[in-house]
């Protein structure tokens, strides 16, 4: 049984508390162990592994390759582990986790199945009084034990993820529904017989994009509620080469500083190509998206140069995947119900293997739910206008509060009581996106404000807690309790988050990145494009001995 009061005595704070043993946090502690640090991490899973704990569905997949969807801190662990295809499927990345926990003996300071619930900044003590509880889900030895506790320590670091706070639409008599429901980011671990059933899937994101090939080849009828019809590009993933194996591992630190020297912090072997679209010919255009759809993956993403800021250019890309969607889907009218209708990559760009040709199968059915939304679940299935659609199963593929979700989940209080629902009530507001003004010693890892999302995210993880661990030691070594942002930096900073994106197309479109998903959301453009430069941007302020920030 894993102990779950570490270090709660008020004497003796614990230098670092982290929250989430997802990839970010397993790396937090070790970096802190490594740098003599206390820490502990509050996880609510039962085990490792973060969205990959959480997200078992049916084809549950990285869509950045596995040989950078990795660590790079530790050489040998870099050359032992063996993946088998080009990208990683939901339980091999969570065998990998696994390996990573054990390996630097990370759980005997991991509580699981707990919560962190809230935690107050004592300005006495220059503390954190962090609240956890217990949720009963224990353990993996049989269930841990229930009830509250309280921890003091002198850092909070907030490991939780950008998609860990599920969004289940609130359709009306959903609590009716005699059959199961299932989201996607909670899925079952016994998995979901789908042999011999009716289905219904909500959403047609990454989750839904990666999940319906595989539901609709288990189940007997497949319908799908598609809302907006979203870009996929095909992944062509298959055993991992060994001949790339072998040359990326011989030079993976050469390989992994290609990576960090890219926009999105990976692909430094499918270069973007700078030009503009519209300086080609049409044919030579063709030919160029076509290598790239046939190279899979994010390959097409990276054409030109301007298909973030052109529109003239990013429709010559919506015409290439509108045909080739034609190519792929039989039936004229649910091709035309698949085009997406908006900008190119400007919503989360998705990977598939098989998707649009799956609805060539008799049994697998398309609803627009756009013109007529979902009206309201019965008892036997769900109803979209006059039609009424009966099913043994839902799931929700509709996808998560992102960036904020789960650091508002916690009831943070910060300096004077200020709530921290209420600073970011207008939308996040970070320094860096890292640290909040107004909440002292509080870190976030690919917090709002940082490129996270729109990067290889182990890549932006690591840099983070490399980056939060040293200023933790270099506030110890010089005698220093607090380190906080001030307001006014924090403000250039959104200001200079929300410059960069207005600079692109993409913050036209009703993307998660922007919120909007999510009612009542603030619409702010969340995530920081550009990984490169904000490396560059942390390593001055660390360099300068974090003059920008109030430190006490
Ligand atoms: P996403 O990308 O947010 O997709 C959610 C999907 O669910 C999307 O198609 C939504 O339509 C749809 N949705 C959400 N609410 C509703 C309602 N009320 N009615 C109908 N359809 C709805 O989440 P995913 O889990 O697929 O992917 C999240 C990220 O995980 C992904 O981007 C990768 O980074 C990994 P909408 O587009 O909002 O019209």
């Amino acid at each position: 049984m894993i102990d779950t009061s570490p270090n709660t005595s008020h004497d003796d704070p614990i230098d670092v508390l982290i929250v989430g043993a997802g990839f970010a946090g397993m790396y937090m502690l070790h970096r802190c162990r490594q740098h003599g640090l206390s820490a502990h991490v509050v996880e609510a899973a039962t085990d490792v592994g973060g969205t990959w704990y959480w997200n078992r569905y049916p084809g549950a997949r990285c869509d950045v390759e596995s040989l950078e969807y990795s660590y790079s801190f530790d050489a040998d662990l870099e050359q032992e582990w063996r993946w088998t295809e080009r990208y990683a499927s939901q339980p091999e990345i969570l065998s990998y986790a696994q390996h990573v926990a054990e390996r630097f003996d990370l759980k005997r300071d991991i509580t699981f199945g707990t919560r962190v619930t809230a935690a107050r900044f004592d300005e006495t003590t220059s503390t954190w009084q962090v609240a956890t509880h217990a949720d009963g889900t224990g353990s993996e030895d049989g269930g841990g034990p229930e009830g509250a506790a309280s921890l003091e320590a002198r850092f909070v670091v907030m490991a939780t993820g950008c998609l860990s706070s599920t969004n289940k639409p609130d359709f009306e008599g959903m609590d009716d529904f005699a059959g199961e429901i299932y989201h996607t980011g909670e899925w079952p671990h016994e998995g979901v017989d789908f042999s011999g059933k009716r289905v219904g899937v909500i959403g047609t994101g990454s989750s839904g994009i990666q999940a319906i090939p595989l539901i609709a080849a288990e189940c007997d009828e497949l319908t799908v509620f598609q809302r907006t019809p979203n870009y996929s590009l095909p992944a062509h993933n298959g055993p991992l080469d060994p001949a790339w194996e072998a040359w990326v591992k011989t030079n993976y630190p050469s390989f992994r500083q290609a990576n960090r020297e890219q926009q999105a912090a990976f692909g430094s072997h499918v270069p973007r190509n700078e030009r503009s679209a519209l300086e080609y010919s049409e044919e030579e255009r063709q030919q160029i998206y076509e290598e790239r759809w046939q190279a899979g993956g994010f390959a097409m993403t990276r054409s030109f140069g301007d298909l973030g800021s052109d529109e003239e250019a990013n429709q010559t890309a919506q015409s290439f995947v509108a045909d080739k969607i034609a190519e792929l889907v039989d039936d004229a009218d649910t091709a035309a119900l698949l085009t997406p209708d908006q900008l190119f990559a400007c919503k989360r760009m998705c990977v598939d293997t098989d998707y649009f040709a799956t609805y060539n199968q008799d049994h697998v059915h398309l609803v627009d739910v756009r013109s007529t939304p979902i009206e309201t679940f019965t008892p036997t299935g769900l109803r979209v206008g006059d039609t009424s659609y009966d099913f043994d199963i839902v799931v929700l593929a509709t996808g998560y509060d992102a960036m904020t979700g789960s650091l508002l989940r916690v009831d943070f209080e910060g300096r004077s009581g200020q709530r921290l629902t209420e600073a970011w009530s207008a939308g996040p507001v970070t320094y860096l996106g890292l640290t909040v003004p107004g909440f002292p010693n509080l870190f976030t890892v690919t917090g709002p404000g940082s490129p996270s999302v729109l990067t290889n995210m182990i890549m932006a993880i690591e840099q983070h807690v490399e980056w939060i661990s040293d200023c933790i030691v270099y506030l110890t070594a010089n005698g220093l309790a607090t380190i906080e942002a001030s307001a006014q930096e924090a403000t250039a900073w959104v200001g200079h988050v929300n410059r960069v994106a207005e600079a692109t197309l993409f913050t036209t479109c009703n993307s998660w990145y922007l919120g909007v998903n999510i009612p009542g959301k603030p619409r702010v453009y969340m995530p920081l494009m550009g990984f490169p430069d904000y490396v560059r941007r942390c390593d001055e302020v660390a360099a300068d001995g974090y003059r920008t920030f109030a430190l006490a």
